[in-house]
């Protein structure tokens, strides 16, 4: 019997092709965004789906789904996603981590280099038609990377490639606060120094927010921790919304509390905070840190992968390559 699925986003076609060999395919080539209510009418029936991060998969969804036995969501984070009520339900839920890490790692270094140098403050003056006066010696000064302290919060495997980079790239020297931390050749590799997170706050000149988004940490960086850093540091958050406080940020920028940010997320997005869309010296950017092309491939075609382990279509010992709750799927595969 051929399964039924529903596709929440649209995505390369080749590759959610691949599904129609084993299921029934309901996708949503139009990218439409669904309301919560359309997204339960459209998985009535579904056992599995390829979410996204827009898609909000909660206890509610799942008791008016009771045939949903496969959460496959494109992105290493999963915050959309209640994965206690999917493992009490039996649901197997999957991300789609490490194929995306040096991307979003390049992407991250380029959002702290763009805040740090003023490259689209300095561009919008350019198009703007104010470029009059060439030369004038402070025209767009800004911060250097090279040589520079990196922090990073949040040392998963995203951290430790903007380390590498910073590191190994531009001579930077690197600390990072995390929940525990790295094991001493892992921080070798990464030529980077575990700190608390006020000296994390007091030291950086360029602070990368990396943290995946949670309850504690919600609101890691604030109006205090803001406080805490240097009047000439950076901020870049490419975690999640929420991580930093957006309205707290906006005022810091404005009161010059910290020079530049580069945010590629936002609290409640696509809404941004009018107040920041109001601030020069902060770069805005779509949430796109994985949008590469053989990235986003790479992520649509794990997640493919995935879904089609999880409702055992796969070849016979195949599991899902990447399960976030790999309990279920262990008495999952033993009611097969
Ligand atoms: C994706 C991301 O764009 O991987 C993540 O956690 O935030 C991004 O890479 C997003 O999750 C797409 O749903």
């Amino acid at each position: 019997m051929r399964l039924p699925v529903l596709v929440t986003r649209a995505s390369f076609p080749d590759i959610v092709n691949r599904l129609r060999a084993d299921f029934d395919v309901t996708d949503n080539p139009d990218d439409t965004i669904w309301t919560q209510p359309e997204l339960i009418e459209r998985l009535q029936g579904k056992s599995g789906a390829m979410t996204a991060g827009s898609d909000r998969i909660d206890a509610t969804l799942l008791d008016a789904c009771p045939q949903l036995k496969a959460v496959c969501n494109i992105g290493v984070g999963y915050n959309n996603v209640d994965v206690d009520a999917c493992t009490v339900r039996g649901v197997i839920v999957t991300n789609t981590p490490d194929v995306l890490t040096e991307t979003t790692a390049d992407f991250g270094f380029a959002l702290m280099m763009a805040a740090a140098r003023r490259i689209t403050e300095s561009e919008h003056y350019l198009r703007g038609g104010l470029w009059t006066k060439t030369g004038r010696y402070d025209m767009f000064v800004g911060g250097d990377v090279h040589g520079a302290t990196l922090g990073i919060l949040g040392m998963g495997r995203i951290g430790q490639a903007i380390a590498r980079r910073g590191a190994f790239g531009f001579d930077m020297r690197v600390i990072y606060h995390n929940r525990s931390q790295l094991p001493a050749h892992v921080e070798e590799t990464c030529r980077a120094s575990y700190v608390d997170k006020a000296t994390l706050l007091r030291e950086s000149d360029h602070l990368i927010v990396v943290v995946p988004y949670s309850a504690d940490a919600h609101h890691a960086i604030g109006a205090a921790e803001l406080k805490q850093m240097k009047s000439s540091a950076t901020l870049t958050n490419i975690a999640r919304g929420g991580v930093v406080d957006d309205e707290a940020l906006a005022v810091a920028l404005h009161e010059g509390s910290i020079a530049a940010a580069g945010l590629d997320v936002f609290e409640g997005e696509p809404r941004v905070c009018p107040r920041l869309l109001a601030q020069a010296n902060v770069v805005l950017t779509p949430h796109i840190g994985s949008a590469s092309v053989s990235t986003r491939r790479a992520m649509a075609s794990l997640c493919v992968d995935n879904l089609i382990a999880a409702l055992g279509r796969g070849p016979s010992a195949s599991k899902p390559p990447t399960p976030v709750n790999p309990q279920v799927l262990m008495s999952a595969l033993a009611q097969r």
